[in-house]
């Protein structure tokens, strides 16, 4: 099966489901794509589309009742089953807020974990204004979501606020962040690159990374290397975080013009920035129709939390050598003849990139 073929968009709730549907739009329809609602109407607009709920809800929705969302969910998720057809990675979109997108998406990422598919789960978080309930409830369901899921970013729509005053374009900003960090996945699959990432490897660097987040460029001009890497490691999501880092997925996306001292600069520069001892994994795609003249760099920081860095290491699950993995939240490190098969070939090897 085609690498982007085996990597899921599912899409789940009004938002979620409509998020999902723009997203493949804009990627010119060539994304897997499955959106799940409560509410039948969103069938009109959504297409393959599954009803969730339908004998207890009848089709109208979740009525901002995330109990309801979750039973919903319980009642229907398996008919995702017949559209997860050589499905090794799923990413999941949604708005928190909401009773489906609040209450379903926990169930579908506990469905696929079921199924031995990785949930990436990207969220967005209601705007303080929309109520203290709201709140609550998507943090309490953060938590849930980013302990069931495999790796998870959550963006708040607070933070928007401070780049602009209008719900619109809020909800567009929204959306587009989304829509970049989504679509890196498929871009990092289907476009040829120098340093290539097959979907097996995708799956698991991402399916023990945790909590994630995650920071876009795009620069262009004599010194768009340098400037994209100012440019990300001042961004809240490298400089921000309240945990270590422990795996860093960096991206480089440019045309035929791309040049190996300016992967050295953003990749080298980016992994410097950090102290700590964590896996680094490094892609880059060639893409000169959508890129040329300019650099996009993307960097995805998966993080522990503070109690979880202080804690005990897991052990080995192939050597019992008790060897730690602090380059993974969630895993044991993977000891074969003595090395680490967590780490890259090219860093267990010792294998100069030129920076
Ligand atoms: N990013 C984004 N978020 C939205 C948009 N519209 C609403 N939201 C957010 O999504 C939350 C509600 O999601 P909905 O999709 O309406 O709810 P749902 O998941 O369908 O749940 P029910 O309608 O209760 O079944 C709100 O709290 C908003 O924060 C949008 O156009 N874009
Ligand atoms: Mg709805």
């Amino acid at each position: 099966m085609n690498g982007t073929k085996s990597i899921l968009l599912a899409g789940i709730g009004t938002a979620g489901s409509t998020i999902a549907r723009e997203i493949r739009d804009a990627f010119d329809g060539n994304l897997r794509t499955i959106m799940c609602d409560t509410d039948a109407a969103t069938a009109q607009m959504c297409e393959p589309f599954v009803l969730l709920g339908g004998n207890r809800l009848a089709g109208r929705g979740a009525g901002g009742d995330i109990v309801a969302g979750r039973m919903a969910a319980e009642e229907s998720i398996s008919a995702i089953d017949s559209h997860l057809d050589g499905v090794r990675i799923a990413v999941i979109v949604t708005t928190l807020g909401g009773g489906t997108g609040g209450g379903a998406t926990l169930e579908t990422v506990k469905h696929l974990a079921r199924k031995g598919i990785p949930s990436i789960v990207f969220a967005t978080v209601p705007f303080t204004f929309e109520g203290d309930d709201r709140q609550r409830h998507a943090r309490s369901v953060m938590r849930m979501i980013e302990d069931a899921a495999n790796a998870s970013f959550f963006i708040p729509l607070n933070d928007l606020a401070a780049e602009t005053d209008n719900m619109k374009e809020a909800f567009d900003i929204a959306r587009a962040r989304l829509e970049t960090g989504i679509t890196f996945f498929w871009r990092l699959l289907e476009k040829p690159g120098y340093l290539r990432l097959d979907a097996e490897r995708l799956r698991n660097i991402l399916s023990r990374a945790g909590h994630g987040r995650f920071a876009a460029v795009e620069t262009s001009g004599e010194n768009r290397a340098r400037e994209a890497l100012d440019r990300l490691l001042s961004s809240p999501a490298v400089s921000g975080g309240t945990g270590t880092v422990r795996a860093i997925l960096c991206g480089i996306l440019a045309g035929d013009d791309l040049r190996l001292s300016e992967v050295g600069i953003v990749a080298g520069g980016l992994r410097k920035a950090f102290s700590e001892p964590m896996r680094f994994d490094l892609a880059t795609v060639n893409d000169e129709e959508s890129f040329g003249g300019r650099i996009a760099a993307v960097a995805m920081l998966f993080e522990s939390t503070p109690e979880e860095s202080s804690g005990n290491k897991p052990k080995s699950v192939l050597s019992g050598s008790g060897q730690k993995n602090d380059r993974f939240v969630k895993s044991e490190a993977t000891i074969w003849h003595g090395e680490n098969m967590d780490e890259p070939t090219y860093l267990r090897k010792g294998i100069s990139l030129g920076f």
